[in-house]
């Protein structure tokens, strides 16, 4: 699989607004979030990971091996419980969340020197584009 550890700056970011309101993040919070600047660390260690999403406002971080189930608390976010899971799925980092909302989950993967992230959740679909730091 690919290396997609290292440090990552926010380049582009594209519908987020309609990603938080599916997850029916609050006014406030989503326009502090989207004048924010996020820088994403990634380590990476086999199967194991630990991404962490850092703004001035807000972090937010998880750590989980690939394959393997685990409970995650959107705290800071949409503050919800759900099961996630994350595969290779050839070259795409892939995340389910099951839970209350339909069809939520993200995936990571690297084009030409960036790091891609689409953060799904019903019918919104956001891309973020990042580059290497
Ligand atoms: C911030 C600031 C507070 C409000 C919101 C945020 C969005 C965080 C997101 C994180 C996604 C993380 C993923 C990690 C795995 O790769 C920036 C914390 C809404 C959308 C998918």
């Amino acid at each position: 699989p690919p290396d997609i550890s290292g440090k990552w700056i926010l380049e582009t970011n594209d519908r987020l607004e309609d990603y938080m309101k599916a997850l029916n993040i609050d006014f406030a919070t989503r326009k502090i979030a989207l004048a924010l600047s996020q820088t994403k660390l990634i380590t990476q260690d086999g199967d194991k990971f630990t991404i962490k999403t850092c703004s001035t406002f807000r972090n937010y971080e998880i750590s989980f091996t690939v394959g393997v189930e685990f409970d995650e608390h959107t705290v800071g976010l949409d503050n919800r419980h759900v099961k996630s899971l994350i595969k290779w799925e050839g070259d795409e980092l892939v995340c389910t969340q099951t839970g209350q909302k339909a069809n939520r989950g993200w995936k990571h993967w690297i084009q030409e020197e960036k790091l891609y992230l689409e953060l799904t959740c019903e019918d919104a679909v956001c891309l973020q584009v990042f580059k290497k730091k």
